[in-house]
């Protein structure tokens, strides 16, 4: 049969990559027990190299960043993060898996699509000085033109990770969707901008605690999924998780104007481990 003229550009994917930061794709997956003893044993042990290859960072057209996870409840049993300039590297991320002699065998249930962003309340150099102002830490202060000087050397580094980020050494991870409401009775977006502001920094200050125990990305989804925003969290420890969220739901920010999606605790695994772990 002759190939349709479009075939040969079809071969190479199209960029689409933002102008700055990356994209972003959560994927999580239920193991098919019919799926999997449908395939001979070549075929599944066939099938587990190919998704450890296609989970790992290091493999050929790999994205950026590539993590997987052993999901706990019913919710999943494998979770992969994914980011990536190009949107096409990670949807070929997700054929993959789907095309591997395993792909029957894995029931992708959920899956969460965002982008990295530096947040509108992130504070420049200059708000960032008016605060400190406000605080009662006027010019005068030589504590002041420091804390100026210091903020002012970290911000690239904290846009920098907010846009391109390094995924965290830690073993928890939690991920979960967000929006901030528009009720009657408590409409973000209706609050001016200094209002929000303040909250935001009311939040930044207390999430800030938990610096070293738990690292936080914020990934926005307006126009890209059905919530406003994706929470990964990342925590040396459980408990941290369970101690952040509960913390971070008295700041204004959420108390009144925060809902929320589904939660997915889970544990990140090397591919390999994630794989033999569950007994594909
Ligand atoms: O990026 C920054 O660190 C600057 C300060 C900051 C912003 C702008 C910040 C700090 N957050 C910001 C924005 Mn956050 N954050 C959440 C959740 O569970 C909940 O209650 C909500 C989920 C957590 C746990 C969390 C943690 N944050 C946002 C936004 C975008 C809002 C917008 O644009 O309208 C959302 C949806 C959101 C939600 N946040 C921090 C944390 C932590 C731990 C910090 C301090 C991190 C640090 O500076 O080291």
């Amino acid at each position: 049969m002759n190939r349709p003229p479009h075939a040969a550009a079809a071969q190479e994917p199209p960029r689409i990559d933002l102008k700055e930061g990356w994209h972003c794709l959560h994927l999580f997956y239920t193991v098919d027990p019919i799926g999997l003893n449908s395939l001979s044993d070549a075929e599944r042990q066939e099938g587990r190299e190919q998704l450890v290859q296609i989970l790992s960072p290091d493999s050929e057209g790999a994205p950026k960043r590539v993590q997987a996870s052993i999901v706990s409840g019913h919710k999943g049993d494998l979770g992969v993060m994914a980011m990536d300039p190009n949107p096409m590297t990670l949807d070929a991320l997700q054929q993959k898996i789907r095309a591997c002699n395993l792909g029957q065998a894995l029931t992708l249930d959920w899956s969460f699509v965002s982008i990295t962003e530096i947040s509108e309340y992130v504070p420049t150099i200059d708000q960032y000085a008016e605060r400190l102002k406000r605080e009662g830490t006027g010019p005068d202060d030589p504590a002041y033109q420091a804390k100026v000087g210091a903020y002012e050397q970290r911000l690239p580094a904290m846009n920098s990770q907010r846009l391109y980020p390094d995924f965290p050494a830690f073993p928890v991870t939690s991920f979960y969707p967000m929006n901030k409401i528009r009720d009657p009775h408590a409409n973000w977006y209706t609050e001016p901008f200094s209002s929000r502001s303040s909250m935001m920094s009311e939040h930044a200050t207390s999430g800030i605690k938990f610096a070293g125990r738990v690292s936080q990305l914020i990934t926005a989804s307006t126009g890209f999924d059905d919530w406003e925003w994706g929470v990964t969290l990342w925590a040396r420890a459980p408990e941290y998780i369970k101690e952040i969220v509960y913390e971070m739901r008295f700041d204004q920010a959420s108390a009144k104007y925060a809902e929320f999606g589904p939660f997915y605790i889970s544990y990140i695994a090397s591919p390999e481990d994630a794989v033999s772990h569950l007994l594909i």
